[in-house]
């Protein structure tokens, strides 16, 4: 029998699940007890996250967790929580929200950056942070804000631990996004507030992936029917920290995509890069599990992809996926690139409309077909991921030799191979969970279920998944397998 099980609260922007792994003979299996879509909403005049519907389905997610676990005579030993980052929800002092949290496609934030830059010079800003600049940065967010007195802001996943557990913390791996966080230091950039009109409390204290938040409120254990002793255990809550975790790498000279609704693209270091080439590229320096450093830019990623799906519905064809990639596919390599992360992508709005004018701007044209816009939407995100790793290699003095793709892309040969060929490297491909699995990974080595360091924790990851190999090909179409 499983000795252990543990749950986690696994929300991307476009779906969530709560997940149950289970190590047996170091190897986890996942199972997906609940499964919901998650997306923005137009909500008091503003992009935003209906947080009450989604702390609906964790709670949904949490009893069907109980129910499974208990139906095998099985313990929860603990639950860890990730999502996106940035995006934070105000919690007054009786531990209400606000308003309904906003979403970093919300535009708003756009007009504050010049605000806070003539504060607090970029340059300075990047030195202290190493944070790449995104217009959506919760710092930006938060200098929209009308009035910070008395509230508190719970980044989202320390705003359900919150709600399950009653105590305010924010997990490092994500503070490291806010903008607020000294990467050296490892502690807030508290020179930072005060030049900005932050209060100084205005985030709960940190804590480390694999410290303990705390255990269910009775409520919480009533409703969901878990014992009241089962913790709440930080893990990497940052989804794409978690993603890295469980990157299953055994090479030294390994690169990581994390590939969703972004593109996450960089290596792994044990110090943050702060010069100006750094800057002027864009890289970050967010915190990962162990104190490790996540150099990395994000470059835009399937949202292009789902969006176009999106627009395509509503103008009455559903489009499946699989057909889709299959046409793709089928297209010669050397088609029109367009700058995949230019923000003119970032909400939510006709997709295919504005490629085939990003294409436009380039002198090209994009025919007229969906396939054609999906192959476009590919070779741009091979080509984003190629420039990145080789930035990441220059600006990092590293080299690479193997890049893992992991997370919903890894499941999209064309990609996959259309990556192989641009960077002309190695391409491994899986796990598709990354994000579950790196939680559920952190979560078992805190309970003492497995030892060791992320080599180790990575090791478990590569047991665990089956992988696929993509070997470049850089002068021939994609020839499917
Ligand atoms: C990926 C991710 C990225 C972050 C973006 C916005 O899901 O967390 O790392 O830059 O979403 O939060």
């Amino acid at each position: 029998a499983p000795s252990s099980v543990f749950a986690a609260v696994d929300i991307g922007a476009s779906s969530g699940r709560v997940i149950l792994g289970r190590l047996t003979d170091g190897t986890v299996s996942l199972e997906t007890v609940h499964r919901f879509p998650n997306g923005v909403v137009e909500l008091d005049g503003g992009l935003r996250w209906d947080f009450d519907s989604l702390f609906a389905q964790v709670l949904t997610g949490l009893t069907a967790a109980a129910k499974t676990a208990a139906a095998k005579g099985e313990t929860i030993a603990s639950i860890g929580i990730d999502t996106w980052a940035v995006d934070y929800g105000l919690v007054n002092k009786a531990g209400e929200l606000t308003a309904h949290p906003y979403s970093y496609r919300d535009e708003r934030s756009k007009a504050a950056v010049a605000q806070v830059h003539a504060k607090i010079d970029q340059s300075r800003l990047y030195a202290t942070t190493g944070l790449q600049f995104l217009a959506f940065n919760t710092i930006y967010q938060l200098a929209t804000e009308k009035d910070l007195d008395g509230v508190q802001a719970l980044l989202i996943p320390d705003l359900i631990a919150f709600k399950l557990t009653g105590q305010r913390r924010t997990e490092a791996t994500n503070a490291s996004t806010t903008g607020l966080f000294d990467a050296v230091a490892g502690e807030w950039a508290t020179e930072f507030f005060k030049p900005l009109g932050l209060p100084t409390g205005l985030f709960a204290p940190l804590v480390q992936p694999g410290e303990t938040i705390g255990t269910l409120l009775p409520g919480i254990a009533d409703t969901t029917g878990l014992p009241a002793d089962t913790k709440v255990v930080a893990v990497g809550s940052h989804d794409t920290a978690s993603a890295v975790a469980a990157v299953p790498a055994t090479e030294e000279g390994f690169a990581y995509i994390s590939s969703g609704t972004w593109s996450l693209v960089g290596v792994e270091l044990d110090h943050p890069v702060l010069d100006k080439a750094s800057r002027l590229a864009n890289f970050t320096n967010e915190h990962g599990v162990d104190g490790t450093i996540r150099y990395l830019r994000n470059v835009g990623g399937l949202w292009l992809l789902s969006e176009c799906q999106r627009t395509w519905a509503a103008e009455g064809y559903a489009l499946p996926l699989p057909g889709l990639l299959e046409s793709a596919a089928a297209l010669r390599p050397g088609g029109p690139v367009i700058n995949a992360d230019d923000p003119a992508f970032t909400a939510p709005d006709n997709m295919p409309h504005r490629i085939r004018a990003a294409v436009r701007n380039t002198g090209d044209v994009l025919p007229d077909r969906p396939a054609a816009v999906v192959r476009c939407i590919l070779d741009s995100l091979a080509a984003g991921y190629a420039r990145t790793l080789a930035d990441a290699e220059r600006l990092a003095g590293r080299s690479v030799d193997v890049v893992h793709i992991v997370g919903g892309g890894s499941q999209n040969q064309l990609l996959c191979q259309l990556t192989a060929n641009a960077t002309n490297k190695t391409v491994i491909a899986g796990p598709v969970e990354a994000t579950a699995l790196g939680n559920i990974l952190l979560q078992a080595r805190t309970a003492g279920t497995i030892t060791g360091g992320l080599p180790e924790l990575r090791r478990t990851a590569r047991a665990s998944t089956h992988l696929t190999q993509y070997e470049p090909h850089p002068s021939h179409a994609f020839h499917g397998n």
